[in-house]
């Protein structure tokens, strides 16, 4: 198939424009690598050196033979994403191009209208698109299972079937986000559904948990394929951060009382169910959603499972609770389903002790890229 991957450049993009490429399809990668600008600005580095988007599908092409079409631009910018979709003529579009940091988003104002306008804005732009030109296209698009947020029931696919006054009726499930960031996703769900709805546009958002890990059999490949690795306290995310906190002998940062739990998937999975969902098309007029992650872990229980694969590798990992920057629940109810994945042939990779090592391990081999000055989190929610 021909498939669009826009925020090619990013963590999950990245990953699975390599893994679409080596699985036969033809790819292209569309993204402004405003992601690098963003780093920049913010003085911080990923702990891999990662290789210009160029270079990087240059040793591509050079060890599979395989090639993938690079358009480099923002989708806010309507003419120029409408040119680089009539060239590619796209048969799927999977859309990871947003601002992804809940952190980056509630920094100030400004960060939150960036965050918003680029998000809501681009794919928006990107419907429109769809609709005029591609309107068989299937969009898959990345949301997060942040949508939901922490209700006291169980979280279901996307939608939920309620009786209230003897009447009964399928309703999107309720959103209770927890930034400006993971509101823009709800923001997003709901213009993609009301576009299927009135176009019969054809869409599946992919819910995904905290994503972990950063080897897939294709970035693994070659140095310069390598995948970046946030640690900082505004991209870096829960595990990855705490193994490369233990990697430097940094206590490691649970925030609050560390219940939070959340659902978390390996990036191995992450290309696989992109694969899954762009293979089993929405049909024309539906919105479908599927919740993308594997387990559930609280971000405490995460913090003791590195602390005992860094103590079993000679580390003196220790773990640390600070004050909560968040506003969040640090103790309440989290089940969720996430069976639609699991039922297409889904196969997961479970956190294991060895993922553990080996995360633990490459960690240590780019220890000496860290600056510690980044690892505590900075971006407060509270006034
Ligand atoms: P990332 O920041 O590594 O990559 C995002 C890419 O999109 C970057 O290369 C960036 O340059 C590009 N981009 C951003 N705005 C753009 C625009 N307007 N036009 C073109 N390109 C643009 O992020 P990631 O971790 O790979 O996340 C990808 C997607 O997956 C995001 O939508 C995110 O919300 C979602 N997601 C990520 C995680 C995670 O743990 N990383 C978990 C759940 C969902
Ligand atoms: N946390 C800590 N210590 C840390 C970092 C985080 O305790 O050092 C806690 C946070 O308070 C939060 C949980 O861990 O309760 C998750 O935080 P995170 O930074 O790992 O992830 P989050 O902000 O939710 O965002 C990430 C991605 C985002 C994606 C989301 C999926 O950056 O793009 O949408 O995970 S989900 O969490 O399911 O919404």
């Amino acid at each position: 198939m021909r498939v669009l991957v826009i925020g090619g450049d990013g963590y999950c993009g990245w990953a699975t424009a390599l893994y679409l490429s080596n699985h036969g399809h033809d790819v292209g990668i569309l993204d402004n690598l405003v992601r690098r600008h963003w780093d920049a600005q913010l003085q911080v580095e990923t702990l891999t050196p990662i290789a210009p988007i160029q270079t990087r599908l240059q040793r591509w092409t050079d060890l599979t033979g395989k090639s993938i079409d690079l358009f480099v631009g923002d989708i806010n910018d309507y003419p120029f994403l409408e040119s680089a979709m009539r060239q590619f003529q796209p048969e799927a579009v999977v859309h990871f191009g947003e601002q992804r940091s809940a952190p980056f988003s509630m920094i100030d104002r400004e960060h939150a209208v960036l965050t918003q306008v680029n998000n809501v804005v681009g794919t928006l732009n990107l419907l429109y698109v769809i609709r005029d030109h591609f309107p068989d296209c299937h969009l898959v698009k990345l949301g997060t299972m942040g949508e939901y947020g922490t209700p006291n029931i169980d979280i279901e696919e996307g939608y939920i079937t309620i009786e209230h006054n003897g009447r009964k009726d399928t309703l999107p499930y309720p959103k209770q986000p927890g930034s400006f960031y993971h509101l823009s996703k709800v923001h997003d769900s709901h213009n993609i559904h009301f576009a299927c709805k009135i176009w019969g546009l054809r869409a599946t958002d992919l819910n995904q948990g905290v994503v972990y890990g950063v080897l897939t059999e294709e970035t693994g490949m070659d140095e310069v394929l390598i995948n970046r690795l946030d640690y900082d306290g505004v991209f870096g995310t829960a595990l990855n951060r705490f193994c490369i906190q233990a990697a430097v002998d940094h206590p490691l940062t649970v925030y609050g009382k560390g219940g939070q739990t959340r659902a978390f998937l390996d990036i191995r999975d992450t290309v696989r169910c992109v694969e899954l969902a762009v293979a089993n098309p929405a049909k024309s007029g539906e919105f479908r959603v599927f919740n993308q992650f594997t387990e559930m872990f609280s971000v405490g229980d995460l913090a003791a499972m590195v602390k005992k694969a860094g103590s079993a590798m000679g580390m003196k990992v220790e773990i640390n609770h600070l004050d909560n920057p968040r506003v969040e629940a640090e103790e309440h109810y989290f089940n969720a389903k996430n069976t639609n994945l699991l039922d297409l042939g889904l196969h997961p990779h479970y956190l294991s002790d060895s993922l553990l090592d080996s995360l633990l391990n490459f960690a240590v081999k780019y220890k000496q890229r860290v600056d510690h000055a980044q690892i505590l989190p900075r971006v407060k929610w509270r006034r």
